[in-house]
């Protein structure tokens, strides 16, 4: 069994055991077990099979999750799990995955209204039914009929980095089989779109039977949807579905340009190949007059045989890519390395994980060269966000750790302060003045109209002591849509003050999305890419932020914290004047 396996385990059992009403610190110790072994780096059999290694030394494992690993390591399930899976109807699971209902309501909908599916849930809100039941109310009813679309959306499209995760360990067990000789994923999960619907993995291979029976082999294939004499489609993990195409080595390219899509990307390629007698399909480029084949191999020479260079796949949207090539030296696009430092990050003080200390140690083992310590303000009870008071002992802490960190890392002063939902920042000037690095965000009152949320946002931009907006328009990928906000006045008035946006690089926000970037970049504002980490294992999610920003069409250039801590405050400073 694998991570990931053990850790939807763990997730699993933390629901039912909701549905039942358990303790909720147990139900929350399944959920970080769960979380912690997804984030491992190595496989979780490895450490339990070194006699000089704990499992029970890894943060947010326990005794019962080292047990229950063990037994699931050793049979592949647990009989807790088949027992209270046997207790708990499957529609309350189903109706748990639904935004905004939680497993109280859950059980109550099932209890009092007999709900059996999820269709009749539709039904029930939109008959009265759930506005009638004690406590729900008409808003409620609503809310649940817009979860519901959201979970069916979700349900269709997993986050990006589900996407690579699943991608590595199939591209791993392709590996293991014999005769491929060239592999590449195509389609938007290559492109880096936010989510993406399925996976498409192009192969040239010796012997296609062959190729397609390991593919079939694949652990966590659940179903093949269909195979045929070149392509073929299994279900993997019940819902997510991977095609599978072999070609011609040499057609290679060209099927790989073809399948990377997008489409509108190939409809305008094929549009400019028309006009200088090509064209272009998913075998190749040929001349019009006597189809011959001009290029097919590589995605190179296709480009170059209809007179464009390469272009990256995160680009290929229709959007950008045709101004980019235009350039005289197309200028590449960020990568992840070239990020110097990580703006945004919590700590024990508020709702993270590790301590501060922790959090600067793994920064400087990522080889970032600065960071802003930045937690909650006091508004974010629920997160014991910091009051004027702690906030400056923190600082004090700052400033205590500082000497023994020079010439490895700077760490900043921050703060992630909410801007109130009547406006205004939650802490006084003369403390934010105090700081090197203030973030403002949303995060209550979410729902006002486009009015009062981009005049708060814009107030906050307005504050002189305010460097960056952070996640810009609050979207929670497949589970909460952007703030109403006015995001042309929110980057005027970022233009106007000098002031930063952030590209929160979590796989759930990525936020600012990127035709945000784009615009953000046509004007000229900064942007800057950080982790939010909650956690020192937060700090991976800087590729995810990358990919987005490639997505932008963003270059270091346009990135703030590619440049040296020194000249990362020194423009900071300079809009504050
Ligand atoms: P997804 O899977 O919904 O996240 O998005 P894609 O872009 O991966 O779409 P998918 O898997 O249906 O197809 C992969 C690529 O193959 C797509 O981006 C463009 C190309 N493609 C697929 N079907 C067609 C088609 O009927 N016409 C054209 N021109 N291209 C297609
Ligand atoms: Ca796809
Ligand atoms: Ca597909
Ligand atoms: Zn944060």
């Amino acid at each position: 069994m694998d991570n990931n396996k053990i850790a939807n385990v763990f997730d699993e059992l933390a629901e039912l055991l909701e549905f039942k009403g358990e303790n909720p610190f147990r139900i929350r110790a399944y959920r970080q077990g769960a979380k912690a072994i997804r984030d491992l780096a190595e496989p979780v059999a490895q450490i339990v099979a070194d006699p000089n290694r704990k499992l029970s030394d890894l943060p947010g494992i326990g005794k019962t999750l080292v047990d229950k690993t063990t037994v699931l390591l050793e049979t592949g399930t647990l009989p807790q799990l088949e027992k209270l899976r046997g207790e708990v109807p499957e529609v309350l699971m189903q109706m748990s995955g639904i935004p905004g209902l939680g497993a109280k309501k859950a059980a109550r909908l099932h209890d009092e209204l007999g709900i059996e599916s999820l269709d009749q849930l539709r039904e029930a809100c939109k008959d009265g039914r759930v506005a009638g039941l004690k406590g729900f109310g008409k808003k409620t009813a609503e809310s649940i009929l817009g979860g519901l679309s959201i979970a069916e959306q979700a349900a269709e499209r997993i986050f990006w980095s589900k996407g690579d995760q699943l991608a590595a360990s199939i591209e791993q067990h392709m590996r293991d089989g014999a005769g491929i000789a060239e592999m590449c994923w195509a389609g938007s999960y290559r492109r880096g779109r936010d989510t993406v619907g399925d996976l498409d993995l192009l192969v040239v291979a010796e012997d296609r039977q062959a190729a397609m029976d390991h593919f079939e082999a694949y652990s966590q294939r659940t179903q093949t949807i269909g195979r045929g004499e070149t392509k073929i489609s299994i279900r993997v993990n019940k819902a997510f579905q991977v095609d599978m195409r072999c070609v011609e080595a040499n057609q290679f390219g060209a099927a790989l340009q073809y399948f990377t899509g997008s489409q509108a990307h190939n409809v305008h390629v094929r549009r400019l190949a028309k006009k200088q007698g090509l064209k272009v399909n998913e075998y190749g480029v040929f001349r019009v007059d006597d189809d011959t084949m001009v290029a097919g191999a590589t995605e190179q020479d296709v480009y170059a045989a209809v007179g464009l260079p390469w272009i990256p796949p995160e680009l290929r949207e229709d959007r950008l890519e045709f101004q980019w090539v235009e350039q005289t030296e197309p200028s590449p696009l960020i990568e992840t390395q070239e990020v110097l430092g990580d703006m945004h990050m919590h700590t024990t003080a508020t709702d993270g994980q590790n301590t501060l200390r922790e959090m600067a140690d793994a920064a400087i083992e990522r080889g970032l060269q600065y960071i802003a310590i930045t937690d909650h303000s006091q508004r974010v009870s629920m997160a014991r966000g910091l009051d004027s008071e702690r906030l400056l002992e923190q600082w004090e802490m700052i400033d205590q750790l500082r000497p023994e960190y020079e010439g490895r890392l700077e760490i900043f002063k921050g703060i992630e302060c909410d801007i109130l939902e009547a406006g205004g920042m939650d802490l006084p000037d003369d403390v934010l003045s105090q700081a090197d690095w203030v973030l403002a965000s949303v995060h209550y009152g979410q729902r006002q109209s486009r009015q009062q949320i981009t005049d708060r946002i814009v107030g906050a931009i307005n504050n002189p002591h305010v460097d960056c907006v952070a996640h810009p328009t609050g979207r929670l990928i497949n589970r909460r849509p952007p703030y109403e906000v006015d995001m042309e006045a929110v980057m005027q008035a970022a233009l106007e003050s000098g002031t930063l946006l952030e590209l929160n690089a979590n796989p759930a926000r990525l936020d600012l999305n990127e035709v945000h970037l784009a615009m953000a970049k046509r004007l000229g504002i900064g942007i800057v890419i950080s982790t939010d980490a909650h956690s020192t294992y937060g700090f991976e999610v800087m590729p995810y932020g990358i990919k987005q920003a490639r997505r932008g069409g963003l270059t270091a250039a346009d990135v703030v914290n590619t440049r040296s801590a020194e000249a990362f405050m020194a423009q900071v400073a300079a809009a504050s004047e």
